[in-house]
């Protein structure tokens, strides 16, 4: 799959994309990520991006010609234009998932207090924000959300990995893991887990994540009130 990505910051995606499984994955060509400063595609003197809000306001917004400009040149048939910002839906795994079967994911990373209306109500096709905490910029938001894609494309974790990720987001939270030694310092490893009990360890591991996402994400415990409204707030 192809991601390019338009920001003010393209030096701050240097360090994680370049690092461990995205490396590796841009190194096998599964993922070809190209990084696109959008002053580029001005042509004043001083490569202006914002300007002031009509009707006035605080902060500068992003200005359209830029944007416009810079989506022609990089957009194409079957590309999906995705606006990193706080207004957006909540980024989650099945988004993920989805964006993974593209052929072309441009992003575009929002800054100062937002962008020109024009361009998400003629350019954007989805809005996405990955939280609900106020953040700089989308350059952050656009390296978690190409993080997550790329580890979801074909060929990019080993067998292992894949299998056990289908399980995120419907099922239960991982259950306590352990590695040696089994006595740490004192601290030892539960004695089921050593005894070679292969249906009772299947069980405590069971019990033991069921109850972990009881205690910390009964939003996630299917079934209960809390995952219904916790659902309606993700699909609305
Ligand atoms: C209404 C005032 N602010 C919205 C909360 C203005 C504003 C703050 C911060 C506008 C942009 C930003 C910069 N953040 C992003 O561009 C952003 C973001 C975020 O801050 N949190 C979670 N996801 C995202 S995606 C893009």
């Amino acid at each position: 799959m192809t991601i390019d990505v338009l920001t003010l910051f393209p030096a701050m995606f240097a360090g994680p994309l370049d690092e461990s499984i995205i490396r590796r994955a841009r190194d096998q060509g599964l993922l070809e990520l190209r990084l696109h400063q959008l002053r580029d595609w001005t042509h004043d003197r001083h490569k202006t991006v914002d300007d002031r809000p009509f009707g006035g306001g605080p902060g500068m917004l992003m200005k359209p010609e830029p944007i416009f400009e810079a989506v022609a040149s990089l957009r194409r048939e079957g590309s999906r234009l995705v606006l990193l910002s706080p207004a957006g839906r909540r980024f989650d795994q099945t988004i993920a998932r989805e964006l993974a079967a593209l052929p072309h994911l441009l992003l575009l990373c929002g800054s100062y207090e937002g962008v020109d209306e024009r361009v998400r109500e003629f350019l954007v096709d989805d809005e996405l924000s990955i939280g609900d905490y106020v953040l700089t910029n989308g350059a952050l938001p656009a390296m978690v959300i190409i993080d997550a894609v790329t580890r979801l494309l074909p060929g990019v974790l080993g067998d292992d990995a894949s299998a056990h990720d289908e399980s995120f987001s419907q099922e239960w939270l991982e259950y306590p893991q352990y590695t040696r030694p089994t006595d740490f310092r004192g601290m030892r490893v539960p004695e089921v887990l050593v005894s070679g009990n292969h249906a009772e360890i299947a069980r405590w591991r069971a019990a033991q994540g069921r109850l972990r996402t009881q205690q910390r994400r009964p939003d996630l415990v299917p079934g209960t009130a809390a995952e219904s409204a916790a659902v309606r707030k993700r699909t609305t």
